[in-house]
């Protein structure tokens, strides 16, 4: 196997560039991965489906808003080996429905599953009652348990699962056409994506489970890489984290070398950057480094990552009511098409230096935002519940139906003016980081020699609005960043979520050990761990392809 590694299979995934030279380089991981699925299953996996997780280099906190991001694949990745079943067990009891799935994981951490779309009538459970509030789709005859309560591995799985049965398998598995059910599936993982880092490892969960049922369906053919990511964006929606689409964009879209640069509306856009290649020294990497504080997204969305997902949304309506921009009382528009109806450039027209200039524009109209609670102590600033319902001018009922009847968020104050002042900054930030990236590209000897410098301070800047507008970084990250500039980054910053997770710097290369050796002097964490374990917490990482999918015949 590890000789000769299979061709890869990217027929129905336009413009897929595989990265032969890192599966090459895999070849002993996956021709375990395959050796172990023979003596867990009994019979050989048909394909291997690969996703990788991503560092976000800038965009934190925007996706969600519909503002452009800036993040790169990186090596670490998720990898299922797959195949039908031949097993009658593949999670079939009476009440299930055919596409029953047995998932393992070589990691023992992770407990083996079997389970199976549930036929209607067996009544579905109290989880995917709260689930079926969001669904996006129409009701099918089946219903598939996913649990929005705790974390769980297999929710991942499930997730990318829905989202290929509802889309091909609507009726069929209530119906009695046996041509058009699923078929069972077995399943073995592996991953090198640390959880609950801000390095991806959910989305990549997501995109290699929904990219291992599409195949083993033989549904791939036709599919694009942007229906494979909306396909994503929405089933990892599922596991109850309302997020934006830049991991998923990541994770199936990247190329080696490139950053993309991925936007959102009026629809996806993706443009791949190549990051500047000084052909000067010192060559700069991204090096992350994991806080090993794990932010458990799904378990803390109401305090964090869903509340900002709708201080948002209701900075965007109070601030559109501000400027006079009408809406109707069920429209629930993001900042970045309150700024699209206040600049009135239709889109087509809006590229990005044109952004660039509508929001530099805009961002003296954010002050409106500012509240007006001067008797309020420090660090009670914001606004209470009823203030925001009376800002929305809405009916409390209202307000309830549009902006909390689908999501669960607690707070004391709603920060609708910090937020939104860190969103359009930093939506700035990210243009102005890709044209940077353009500018030195474009260079046809050296790119200017403060470029590392700019693409730093950018991500210093970034960093500091994540921690005092955004309120997403926590005291260890703010720590970590704090070391890395003083062991010689250009710039350092939270990545991801946040709350926890991981930093990424931008270092000169020929200083990676000894930045990564400082780190674990300065950062208590780390001074126990050596060898692997340090390796595994701190890494510097190139931009590594999107994903992909190995026949193995
Ligand atoms: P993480 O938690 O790093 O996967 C999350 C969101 C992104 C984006 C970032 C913050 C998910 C799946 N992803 O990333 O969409 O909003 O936070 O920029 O929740
Ligand atoms: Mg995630």
């Amino acid at each position: 196997m590890a000789a000769q590694l299979p061709v890869p299979v990217f027929t129905s995934l336009d413009q897929a560039i595989p990265d032969i030279q890192t599966a090459a380089v895999q070849a002993v991981r996956y021709s375990q991965l395959v050796e172990e699925y023979e003596k867990r299953f009994g019979h050989k996996p048909t394909y291997i489906a690969r996703a990788p997780g991503r560092v976000n280099l800038i965009g934190e906190h925007i996706d969600y808003v519909l503002f452009g991001a800036f993040p790169a694949a990186i090596e670490r990745d998720i990898l299922i080996a797959c195949g039908p079943s031949l097993s009658s067990e593949s999670g079939a009891t009476e009440t299930s429905a055919p596409g029953g799935v047995r998932a393992q994981n070589l990691n023992p951490k992770y407990d083996p599953q079997t389970f199976a779309p549930m036929l209607k009538s067996a009544g579905p459970s109290a989880a995917e009652e709260a689930d079926a509030a969001s669904a996006v789709h129409a009701e099918p005859a089946w219903h598939l348990d996913i649990n929005t309560r705790e974390l769980r591995w297999e929710s991942y799985i499930k997730a990318g699962y829905y989202g290929v049965l509802s889309r091909f398998f609507p009726a069929a598995l209530a119906g009695s056409d046996k041509q058009d059910h699923p078929v069972p599936v077995d399943l073995l993982f592996t991953g090198s994506v640390p959880s609950g880092s801000g390095l991806s490892s959910s989305a990549a969960m997501v995109v290699a489970s929904t990219l291992a049922f599409l195949t083993v369906n033989n549904k791939l053919d036709g599919v694009t890489k942007g229906q494979l990511v909306e396909m994503a964006m929405e089933n990892e929606k599922r596991v109850g984290v309302n997020s934006g689409g830049l991991d998923q964009a990541a994770s199936v879209i990247c190329t080696p070398h490139s950053a993309l640069y991925v936007t959102f509306f009026p629809q996806l856009g993706a443009e791949l950057i190549p990051l500047p290649t000084p052909r000067t020294t010192p060559r700069a990497v991204f090096v992350c480094a994991n806080s090993l504080v794990v932010s458990d997204k799904v378990v803390s969305a109401k305090w964090h990552y869903n509340l900002r997902v709708v201080e948002t949304l209701v900075g965007a309506r109070v601030l559109a009511n501000k400027l006079g921009i009408q809406l109707g009382p069920a429209d629930r528009p993001t900042f970045r098409e309150i700024l699209s109806r206040w600049l009135g450039t239709p889109e087509s027209e809006l590229d990005t230096d044109a952004l660039k200039v509508g929001i530099e524009r805009f961002l003296p109209e954010v002050e409106k935002l500012r509240p007006g609670h001067e008797g309020r102590p420090a660090g009670e600033e914001g606004v209470t519940m009823q203030e925001m319902i009376e800002l929305s001018g809405l009916s409390a009922e209202q307000f309830h139906k549009v902006y909390l009847s689908w999501v669960e968020v607690e707070a004391e104050y709603f920060q609708l003016y910090k937020r939104a002042r860190h969103v359009f900054t930093e939506a700035l930030r990210v243009i102005e980081f890709r044209d940077v990236c353009l500018r030195a590209n474009a260079s046809s000897d050296a790119p200017p020699a403060d470029t590392l410098q700019q693409l730093g301070a950018l991500m210093d800047a970034s960093h500091e609005s994540c921690a005092t507008l955004c309120e997403s970084s926590c005291p260890e990250v703010d720590a970590l960043c704090w070391l890395a500039k003083a062991a010689g980054a250009y710039g350092s910053r939270t990545t991801g979520a946040g709350w926890g997770g991981c930093t990424v710097s931008l270092v000169a290369e020929d200083r990676v050990e000894e930045f990564i050796g400082k780190i674990k002097e300065g950062y208590a964490p780390y001074r126990e761990l050596e060898g692997e374990r340090l390796r595994e917490a701190s890494f510097a990482t190139k931009p590594s392809a999107g994903a992909f999918v190995l026949k193995l015949d």
